[in-house]
């Protein structure tokens, strides 16, 4: 935690780069993290949404999901507090167990 609590970690990059290194699939841009995933098929990708879905719903944190045939790119930033919080990486974990349960 830094000293100024749980508020935003976009102005604190370190921050942020030392949590990507865990998460190998997601890059910074601005205000957010990004990924890609590539599904296997149409059907598949609608799945990995639908079970993303259901965790958001639970983390009361949700993602900005742009659905190109099997292509997934996923955004991720917390509105709320202007920039990257835990809930950012804990959620990116969260889409790449569900991304590797489906074969993507
Ligand atoms: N999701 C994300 N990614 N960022 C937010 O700031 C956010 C959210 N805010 N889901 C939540 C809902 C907010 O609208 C409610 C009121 O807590």
């Amino acid at each position: 935690p830094s000293p100024e609590g749980d508020g935003p970690l976009g102005k604190n990059l370190m921050d942020v780069e030392s949590r990507l290194k865990d998460l190998p699939a997601w890059r910074r841009e601005g205000d957010e993290i990004r990924r890609t995933v590539e599904a296997p098929d149409f059907p598949t990708a609608i799945r990995i949404v639908d079970a993303i879905a259901v965790k958001a719903e639970e983390l009361d944190h949700h993602p900005d999901i742009d659905i190109r045939w099997r292509t997934l790119r996923l955004a991720l930033t917390t509105h709320d507090q202007g920039g990257l919080t835990e809930l950012d990486f804990t959620l990116a974990a969260v889409i790449d167990a569900i991304a590797a349960e489906h074969g993507a």
